[in-house]
């Protein structure tokens, strides 16, 4: 899959894509990125991006020729990109079906906003306008990394495992059960959040069983009963087995029994 970042700040989406899987993708050539500096589309000498917006008022405003230069270039390159998306607070949430759904283009351009925004006309070769959450950031350079992020772990040959991107938590719809590693006791010192003074921390017994069947069923529980706990907004969306069903009505039950 091919990327093409337009931003003013190259470095903040250059280091960090460097690191991880992401960074490993890259080197392989499963996923081909090119960070473009927009103001390597401008034409004045001093390479300006952004002027005071019309009708007054404060902040600035990104200028829309050097983006439709920067994506004439890319188009020049490369051929016609199938989306191009905008990150803006306005936009559309990112979830894990809309990565899902931009990781089926073969070729994605992502636009980082910057000041107040883009001069709206930029909308004209816009396809998606997408927005990470409610809170407001500085611009769209953490958006894009985040975008770019979610929508490459689809990308076959990126994530080792396929299996564990299909079963990721969010794609099925639940939270993650709670994972430990060795050592199977420690202590946790003595500011320990624990009231009963039990300071040595063991792991659930199931875990060190053997028993695959109910290692398997002890997971699925203690997913379903933190979706239940923390998120369960979550289980109206959630496709769930059998015993997923039947182990959801049991927690429930067990919820009603203490209220
Ligand atoms: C303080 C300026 N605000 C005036 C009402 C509007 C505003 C403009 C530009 C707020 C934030 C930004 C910069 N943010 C983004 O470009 C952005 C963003 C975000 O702030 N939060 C979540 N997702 C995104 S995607 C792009």
């Amino acid at each position: 899959m091919t990327f093409d970042i337009v931003t003013i700040f190259p470095a903040m989406i250059e280091h960090p894509l460097a690191a991880g899987i992401l960074g490993r993708a890259i080197d392989r050539g499963t996923l081909d990125m090119k960070v473009r500096d927009l103001r390597d589309f401008t034409t004045d000498r001093h390479r300006v991006v952004d002027d005071v917006p019309y009708g007054g008022g404060p902040g600035m405003v990104l200028k829309a020729d050097p983006i439709f230069r920067a994506l004439d270039a890319i188009e020049a390159e490369r051929g016609a990109p199938l989306r191009v998306v905008m990150t803006s607070p306005q936009g559309r949430r990112l979830t894990q079906d809309v990565a899902r759904d931009l990781s089926g283009a073969a070729h994605l351009v992502l636009l980082c906003g910057r000041y107040e925004g883009f001069d709206d006309r930029v909308r004209e070769r816009v396809t998606d306008e997408l927005s990470i959450g409610d809170y407001v950031l500085s611009g769209g350079e953490l958006p894009a990394l985040v975008i770019l992020d979610a929508v490459a772990r689809f990308v076959p040959g990126v994530v080792g495992d396929e299996q564990s991107v299909a079963e990721d938590s969010f794609s099925r719809g639940l939270l993650d059960f709670p994972h430990f590693t060795r050592p199977a006791a420690i202590d946790a010192g003595a500011r320990s959040a624990s009231l009963s003074g039990e300071r040595i921390l063991r792991v659930p017994d199931v875990l060190l069983s053997g028993n695959h069947a109910e290692i398997r069923r002890w997971r699925k529980r203690e997913a379903l009963s933190r979706t239940l706990a923390l998120r369960p907004e979550l289980l109206d969306g959630a496709s769930l087995d059998e015993e997923e069903q039947e182990l959801l009505r049991e927690l429930k039950g067990a919820r009603h029994g203490r209220d």
